[in-house]
């Protein structure tokens, strides 16, 4: 069976310093690259994601008249108001500099359409439009994704849950991922959720072993 890594949203701003930093968030980069390195060695096809708003984003506390932090509701969807973050062609959208890039096969954006948010890498929150990522994927033939990345609690969580929903068989990298924990625990909840959709837990070493 064929597998790929899909590496969620190591972007400059969910990594220190960032606009939505998340706790951690760096050292995921370098999980990311022994992974991808693993990968490629096993002929393990690569892809990353983006998350690529426009600066008129609605999620954007600002372009909502709404507290950062603090939810809302969005398109009929419970919607956490967000501080600026990841807008298309600006530094704060860049992957980490660390991160190997040179290693990827494919990148999906996400997030263009500025009236609805998109946590998953398939779709969007409201699962109006779809991305470009599940296409690519069945033309590679691949029915098993091994994911990790940022934010555990939204990005690799939705893409997760969407990705067992379409029939991929899911393996989450725990160690090459970090939440945001707006509520704490929101981590450790997700990876539970992620488990129960059916979706299995392994850490790099074990990963690579089973490579
Ligand atoms: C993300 C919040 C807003 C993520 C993206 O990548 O998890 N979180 N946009
Ligand atoms: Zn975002």
């Amino acid at each position: 069976m064929k597998s790929a890594l899909l590496i969620i949203d190591l972007q400059n701003d969910f990594c220190h310093g960032g606009a939505l930093a998340v706790a951690e968030g760096d050292e995921t980069v370098n999980i990311a690259n022994l992974a991808i390195a693993a990968c490629r060695h096993a002929n393990i096809k690569v892809v990353a994601s983006q998350d690529w708003h426009p600066a008129d984003h609605r999620s954007f506390a600002l372009n909502s008249s709404a507290e950062p932090w603090t939810v809302g509701e969005l398109e009929g969807l419970p919607q956490v108001w967000w501080p600026v973050h990841c807008v298309q062609n600006t530094p704060g959208a860049d992957f980490h500099p660390q991160l190997n890039t040179a290693g990827l096969d494919y990148i999906v954006h996400k997030g263009q359409d500025a009236a609805i948010d998109s946590y998953s890498a398939f779709f969007d929150n409201g699962k109006r439009a779809a991305t470009a990522l599940h296409p690519w994927l069945q033309r590679e033939q691949v029915e098993q994704l091994i994911v990790m990345g940022l934010a555990t609690d939204y990005c690799v969580k939705f893409s997760v849950l969407d990705a067992l929903a379409l029939g991929y068989q899911v393996t989450l990298l725990s160690d090459g991922c970090r939440g945001v924990n707006l509520q704490p625990d929101d981590s450790k909840r997700a990876i539970e959720e992620m488990q129960q959709a059916g979706a299995k837990v392994q850490n790099l070493s074990q990963l690579v072993s089973n490579l």
